[in-house]
């Protein structure tokens, strides 16, 4: 890929709020992300994953303008390994997030089910139950309470396992389940994985570039097939599964006169019941007595995804809004859990009113002030964050705020059980429809668009193309995590985006009543991602497996070590994923080659690193249409369709349902 293609950073941002919060910061010299990602330049050796420093004998340098195989490191490991290990424990880091996210989870919903943890509720028994039958755990004549101690034991086993498999192994399609059998790729516990893992890539052990890719995505199985699986499963069992909710996502979502509290991180046991004390009339009385006109609840990251989709809380955006919330002036509290947490909060706190509240005994940030969350008091600590929230109202009370006056709705919470029922209705559930439009063509294919922001490039900008240019191509497009926040802040979560889709796309959004843009939660339910792709293969007519579908899973703006575990399970299940912004497998050839074209031969999925958001587009579309052409579907032709059984729409839905049950589980779609 030539210089000139590379997606540079021009601006800062293509959301207004943060154009203008950035120039408040840089006329009050306040730093920032974006100012140190212009300050601190990337190192070229590491960027491109040829710095081996696993060892004192180097770091080792492993470039030379010769070539790959011209330089060695002093133990005489060459670039593919040391490419092919950094790159893996990458995948070791992202999968132990999500995996030790998914312990806690568990951990919770086996502490609510024997009643140590009071506060915590089983709310959805219906998705208990589902996922009990997955695993053989009896239902009937059972209390949700044994039923999910049950379960919660049953999976908490995945974690320490020594032997045998993962429990979700066995959802996957059965073509697939072969597969992994047969490469040696099923994980036998998460733990253990990521340990072999970190093992393997120690200094002088595996040395195979192949061997040890293979091993990460053995270990990006046990995160997309147990850690993050888990916890979607366990969130939705806790606190309900996902549908569709309207909401808010800009930086306009703090009001001046009340105490401002942004949860951020990921987890979303602390913040369901910081949502839940923030409701007390108790603690809305509190802060009136402060002064405040009431409490004012925003997310930030995933933790805002998790309770957007559940209870419709607004968002205060994704990652690279963090800091700009502070340069609001007016946060009274900015409550952290983990993962994606700038330690630049505190820097920039330190300018304003703004408290720093770190609540898991994972995470402490210097200058931050520490109230540690403990599920058996959940909603005690919930109140006591929210009072030291209260209690610093009056010294910002009166000042000026640089809120940005711009509100965008959105809809987000399309669960994989609403998708269903949205497309076959909730006697008819089923994903026939789908499978049929994109037969027809009058859907060409999907695409997930996920992942995070990173300040190399305008936050956004690729994003936002990319949905943009997909959508009116006829493609679907699902979104999670700092992706889905993009969208939403642009305004392109809404059913009227459909009118920026293209004519097959619009009309199949139009029977439906959904937006061609669909927000599926958080980044560790990427795994929806999964279970919708495993339904429609299994649904026919689209192949047998998740390899055979149009579909591609991107990431351009990614930064975090979870995006490339996220990527090699997408890749382990099948798909082919894009990266853009760096790519940290660049100084091997032969790593590049095994990820793309090695990769698809034994998985049916590959992974590139493509720079330039035109050339992520053509890739895109090219694939989706290839796959057409291997399943022999019609090809696609804009505005031209097959002929495919009619789509009940809405009206027509509930008319077939009216009589039977009262009408539940539609949102505002
Ligand atoms: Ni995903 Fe969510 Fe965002 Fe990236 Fe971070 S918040 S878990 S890693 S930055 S999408």
């Amino acid at each position: 890929m030539s210089e000139d293609k590379k997606e540079k950073r021009k601006a800062s941002s293509i959301d207004p709020c943060a154009v203008d919060l950035l120039a408040y910061a840089e006329q009050c010299g306040i730093e920032t992300a974006f100012s140190r990602s212009d300050s601190v330049k990337a190192c070229p050796i590491g960027a491109e994953g040829a710095c081996c420093k696993i060892c004192s004998m180097g770091p080792c340098r492993l470039k030379s303008k010769e070539g790959e195989d011209a330089i060695k490191g002093v133990c005489g490991a060459g670039l593919p390994t040391v490419t092919a290990r950094n790159i893996a424990r990458m995948v070791a880091g992202g999968t132990a997030a999500h995996s030790d996210h998914a312990r806690d989870i568990a951990a919770t919903l086996l502490a609510a089910a024997t009643g140590e943890a009071k506060d915590f509720q089983i709310k959805d028994v219906d998705k208990l139950h589902r996922v009990a039958k997955k695993f053989g755990i009896e239902v009937a004549e059972r209390t949700k309470e044994e039923v999910a101690k049950d379960v919660a034991e049953y999976v908490l086993r995945d974690f320490g396992q020594q032997k045998g498999e993962i429990s979700y192994i066995k959802t996957a399609t059965k073509k697939r389940q072969e597969l992994w059998r047969s490469l040696n790729m099923v994980p036998r516990g998460v733990d253990r994985e990521i340990t072999e893992l970190m093992h393997r890539t120690t200094m002088g052990v595996d040395t195979d570039p192949e061997d040890i890719l293979d091993f990460a995505l053995k270990v990006s199985l046990a995160d997309g097939w147990s850690g993050s699986m888990i916890g979607t499963d366990f969130s939705d069992i806790l606190f309900g599964t996902p549908k569709p909710i309207r909401s808010e996502d800009t930086l306009g979502a703090f009001k001046k006169d009340h105490v401002n509290v942004v949860v951020h991180g990921h987890e979303p046991t602390l913040s369901e019941m910081i949502v839940v004390a923030s409701e007390d009339p108790e603690m809305i009385a509190y802060a009136k007595s402060k002064g405040a006109a009431g409490i004012n609840l925003a997310g930030m990251c995933c933790t805002s995804n998790e309770i957007l989709v559940r209870h419709g809380i607004k968002s205060a955006g994704g990652f690279l809004n963090q800091e700009l919330a502070i340069l609001t002036g007016a946060v009274d509290a900015m409550v952290v859990d983990l993962q994606c947490i700038m330690p630049g909060l505190a820097i920039a706190a330190e300018k304003f009113t703004t408290k720093i509240v770190t609540t898991s005994p994972k995470c402490r940030i210097p200058g931050a002030t520490h109230m540690e969350y403990d599920e058996h008091h959940a909603l005690d600590v919930a109140k006591n964050i929210l009072k030291y929230a209260a209690d610093n109202y009056p010294a910002r009370a009166g000042q000026d705020t640089r809120i940005p006056d711009v509100h965008k709705t959105m809809i987000a919470g399309f669960s994989h059980e609403y998708i269903e029922y949205m497309l076959g209705g909730r006697y008819r559930a089923s994903f026939r429809p789908l499978n049929d439009a994109i037969i027809s063509g009058r859907i060409r294919g999907l695409a997930g668009i996920v992942g995070c922001n990173n300040p190399r490039v305008d936050q956004d900008s690729l994003h936002d193309y990319l949905v943009r240019e997909l959508i009116a191509n006829d493609v679907l497009v699902v979104q999670t995590g700092c992706g889905a926040h993009a969208s939403g802040k642009a305004g392109l979560m809404t059913p009227e985006t459909m009118e920026l889709a293209g004519p097959g796309l619009r009309e199949v959004c139009e029977a439906i009543g959904m937006p061609p843009v669909l927000h599926m939660g958080s980044c560790v339910d990427n795994t929806r991602i999964l279970t919708v792709l495993t339904a429609v293969a299994n649904e026919g007519g689209l192949g047998e497996d998740i390899s055979d579908i149009p579909v591609v899973g991107i990431a351009p703006e990614w930064m975090s070590e979870k995006a490339i575990a996220i990527a090699f399970y997408a890749v382990a299940s099948g798909l082919y994923v894009i990266f853009g912004v760096e790519s940290p497998i660049a100084a091997s050839p032969t790593i590049q080659k095994m990820m793309s074209e090695g990769w698809e031969k034994k998985l049916g999925g590959k992974m590139e690193f493509i720079p330039s958001k035109e050339d992520i587009l053509a890739a895109t579309l090219a694939h989706i249409d290839k796959k057409r052409d291997d399943l022999k579907l019609r090809k696609y032709e804009k505005g031209k369709f097959g002929v495919e059984k009619v789509l009940l729409d809405m009206a027509a839905r509930r008319k077939l349902e009216a009589g039977a049950h009262a009408h539940q589980g539609v949102g505002g779609v």
